[in-house]
């Protein structure tokens, strides 16, 4: 099998080309254009654990496994680029990593809005044209978000309901309410993709997924070189993982207004059997799937706690300072949602955030120093209303 992986050098991009080359033997072809490890910088922060770059990487990993990882820089924003590679491989499963996944980058200002879902909703459009021509058969596997639904007073189902109005019975689209402009632009994408089945007849599984944790996956564990980023700052960073680089320098933990903000989560390794259970369960010719990604909810407040729980047991001494919180969101509401589909294509969770994060703790300590050096960029500055505020 051949899948190319758009976004191999992200978080999630570099353990999936791994483990899809060295577990499944696939021939995995890597698509980045560095942006991440530009975007990071622009905020003033880096990855708490060192990364390597893509070519030291890809040696690494050969050393270590005896497995190629093909790699191709470009953008995907670039049509010419995207039928290029298209065209050169015609993979039989495509990966779609390749956004700007930051929800408080996106709302800046006019700028980060406007880049944000240039990069995004154009990408996404560019590859659904590149199918069309030189791949219709591929599985198109793209990363949506648990995001796109926001957080209505009733329950959330896997992308599809059953309604009756006017006494008339349709199953159409959940209504999509997101609640940032980058939210917004897997929305548009959503749409877009599910156009694209409907006239050309392309496959899809549109994957909602929740927020991601961990600091490592097995094939990353086995060498430094091989490491994924981890970022912890107000734009880059996801609750979990701020939440444990915080505790890790003694930061005060930060959960945003009251806290009670629920949301799915899934840790990186069971994302990973996640994806790889997706592709070996392909969507039939046209269709467009829905999936929700997610293996635990929880609230922000209950996050911190276990965070300060635990990092005690390790010595540390985690204090929780909930923080006027720089986004407009409900921050007490009803969460009730299905996540059924994968669990019925075979998959079964193998982590939760209790056993994940006393071995996260662990790995961040040895890099302390890194976590302190650019710890002015944990407090946000960025606000939903007003935008970066100094
Ligand atoms: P990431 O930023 O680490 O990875 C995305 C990669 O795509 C980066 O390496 C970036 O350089 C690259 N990229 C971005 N735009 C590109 C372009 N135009 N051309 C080529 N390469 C481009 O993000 P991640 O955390 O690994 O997330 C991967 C995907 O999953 C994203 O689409 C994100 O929105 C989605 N997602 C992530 C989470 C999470 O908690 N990490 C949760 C839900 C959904
Ligand atoms: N939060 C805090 N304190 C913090 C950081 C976050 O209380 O220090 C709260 C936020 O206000 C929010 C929740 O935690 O209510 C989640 O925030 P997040 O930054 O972890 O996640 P989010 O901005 O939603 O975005 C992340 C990824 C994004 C993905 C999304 C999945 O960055 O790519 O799409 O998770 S979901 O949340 O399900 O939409």
């Amino acid at each position: 099998m051949k899948v190319m992986v758009l976004g191999a050098d992200g978080y999630l991009g570099w353990p999936l080309s791994m483990k899809l080359a060295n577990k499944y033997d696939y021939e995995v072809i890597g698509v980045d254009n560095f942006s991440r490890r530009e975007r990071v910088r622009e905020i003033g922060s880096d990855s708490a654990l060192p990364i390597r770059s893509m070519d030291e990487r890809i040696r690494a990993f050969e050393e270590n496994f005896g497995k190629k990882i093909i790699f191709e820089e470009g953008d995907l924003r670039d049509y010419e680029f995207v039928e290029k590679i298209i065209k050169k491989y015609r993979p039989d499963v495509i990966v779609h990593f390749a956004e700007i996944p930051s929800a408080p980058y996106s709302m800046i200002d006019v700028h980060h809005a406007v880049e944000t879902h240039e990069n995004n909703v154009n990408g996404t459009l560019n590859l659904l044209f590149a199918m069309k021509e030189f791949s219709p058969e591929a599985h198109l596997i793209k990363l949506g978000t648990m995001g796109e639904y926001g957080t209505p007073n009733i329950d959330i189902p896997e992308g599809f309901f059953e309604i009756e109005y006017r006494g008339r019975k349709d199953v159409l689209p959940f209504p999509r309410q997101a609640g940032s402009f980058y939210h917004q632009t897997k929305v548009h994408d959503s749409n877009n993709i599910m156009l694209a089945c409907k006239i050309w007849g392309l496959r899809s599984t549109d994957i909602m997924q929740g927020v991601v944790y961990g600091t490592r996956t097995d094939e990353t564990a086995v060498d430094e070189r091989l490491v994924t980023r981890f970022d912890f700052d107000e734009a880059f960073g996801t609750v979990i993982n701020r939440f444990c680089a915080q505790a890790v320098i003694g930061h005060p933990l930060t959960p945003y207004g009251k806290g009670n903000q629920t949301r799915g989560f899934l840790n990186i390794m069971d994302t990973m059997r996640c994806i790889e259970t997706i592709m070996r369960n392909p969507p039939k010719e046209g269709e467009y799937r829905v999936v929700n990604q997610l293996t635990e909810v929880l609230n922000i407040n209950e996050i911190a706690e276990k965070v300060q729980n635990i990092g005690k047991e390790l010595g540390l001494d985690p204090v929780i300072e909930r923080i006027e919180n720089p986004r407009v969101e409900a921050e007490e509401h009803y969460y009730n949602v299905d996540y059924k589909k994968l669990g019925e294509m075979g998959f079964r969770r193998k982590y939760t955030v209790d056993d994940s994060i006393r071995y996260m703790l662990e790995d961040l300590i040895p890099h302390k120093e890194r976590i302190e050096k650019y710890k002015r960029h944990i407090i946000p500055k960025i606000k939903w209303r007003e935008g970066l505020s100094e």
